[in-house]
């Protein structure tokens, strides 16, 4: 069996989504997702200019030969663009390996470990209330698990609180620039232990309560904000820190026992090893999208595993449904799973993408299609233009600029 064709599909049916669709001269077909947010054709380029030609001719069999020709063949090795590059072609692969062989991929993964995959939700609220009234309904539509976030008083716009609901686009359209937001580190820290307080205080001690930090804060107000969230019992705090600095993770794990997650934007196996082998985190969070596809994936939860750190992966809106699909697969075969991030798809997304991934109450579960179970009408995408859009970026008080 031969690729026969390399096509990279851009659409926006809601925001925008980079496709890689290979097909075989056995008329079998793969999709990846490469989608990178506010960086998409940076993605676009590396694909049509330097990958899609090297696949035309492969045995698209041979998925682990063609992850290594692709990871060290290109000299220039890890970053975001070029795994997520890899990551597409990988995903493609193992969606048409599923096909051939007439199994679902985490049939080919070991089969399931369990009968679904617990996820959680995005709740957000302006203010308590709001937060308040709409976690009651997550929970009414059957979640066990929710990441909360909450306007702070003086802040006009933080992440993780739009206002638009349920629907979370932080990157306005049209924008030719990024937009600005302001940032106050002791204003954020004295709201969020008393939105947590209020939440269990409604809700219980049962619900699991996730929180992102989006690494906003230094080492030592990561240990305080921990430390202050210790009663309320969170499933875990994600992104305390800047994740690429692994060191700070020590000094946060001497003053809390509050659970830490990260990885969200790591692109390779080393950039978690310290935080693994140390044991300085209890979640990892790459992305079969960001992390070099399924094959990647699956390395680094098995490094995590002989650890004792669990998976936890970043499953936002801006991955596609193909990206969501193969962590679906990956999440229910791999024996450390911890929870699965979804956040869900905004706008028309469903005219573009067909998908057989289900969710029952707090689980879900990829389906039992062949492949991945996720297909794309092109003629759907073609109607639905790439619009050029950035995430926000964030400025402290007196001017400088702060991470978002
Ligand atoms: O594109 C950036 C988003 O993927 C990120 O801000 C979402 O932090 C995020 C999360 O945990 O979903
Ligand atoms: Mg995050």
């Amino acid at each position: 069996m031969k690729i026969v064709e390399a096509k990279v599909i851009v659409t926006s049916p809601g925001r925008n989504y980079v496709t890689l669709k290979l097909t075989t001269d056995e008329g079998v077909t793969g999709l990846g997702d490469a989608t990178l947010n506010g960086r998409e054709l940076a993605v676009v380029s590396y694909l049509r200019d330097h990958v899609c030609p090297l696949l035309v001719g492969r045995d698209p069999q041979r998925i682990e030969d063609t992850w290594q020709y692709l990871y060290k063949g290109a000299y220039w090795r890890r970053g975001p663009v070029g795994m997520a590059a890899i990551a597409a072609v990988d995903v493609a692969l193992w969606d048409i390996k599923g096909k051939v062989a007439g199994l679902p991929v985490y049939q080919l993964l070991g089969g399931a470990s369990r009968d679904g995959v617990l996820v959680y939700c995005h709740v957000h609220g302006r203010d308590v209330p709001e937060l308040l009234d709409r976690v009651a309904r997550a929970v009414d539509e059957g979640y066990a698990a929710v990441r909360i976030q909450a306007g702070i008083p003086g802040l006009d716009k933080t992440y993780g609180v739009t206002d638009a609901d349920p629907d979370e686009v932080y990157e306005p359209a049209d924008a030719a620039r990024p937009e600005e937001q302001l940032w106050d580190t002791a204003a954020y820290l004295e709201s969020v232990p008393a939105v947590a307080a209020a939440v269990r205080e409604r809700f219980g001690p049962a619900l699991h309560l996730l929180h992102d930090v989006h690494h906003r804060l230094t080492p030592i107000e990561a240990a305080r904000l921990g430390q202050a969230l210790e009663p309320y019992r969170f499933f875990w705090i994600e992104d305390p820190t800047p994740a690429e600095d692994q060191d700070a993770f020590r000094l946060i794990r001497q003053h809390t026992v509050t659970p830490l997650a990260t990885g969200e934007v790591f692109n390779s196996i080393w950039d978690c090893q310290t935080l693994i082998t140390e044991r300085l985190i209890d979640y990892i969070r790459t992305s079969v999208g960001h992390a070099g596809g399924i094959t990647h994936l699956r390395r680094i939860f098995d490094l995590a595993a002989l650890y004792g750190v669990k998976t936890g992966s970043h499953g936002p809106g801006d991955l596609s449904p193909v990206s969501l699909a193969a962590a679906l697969h990956l999440d229910l075969a791999v024996p450390n799973f911890g929870i699965q991030e979804y956040m869900g798809h905004a706008g028309p997304w469903a005219d573009v993408f067909k998908t057989s991934y289900t969710r029952r109450g707090p689980l879900m579960h990829p389906g039992d299609e062949p492949g991945l179970g996720v297909e794309i009408d092109e003629e759907a995408a073609a109607a639905y233009g790439y619009e050029p859009r950035y995430l926000p970026y964030s400025r402290l008080r007196d001017g400088s600029i702060h991470d978002w």
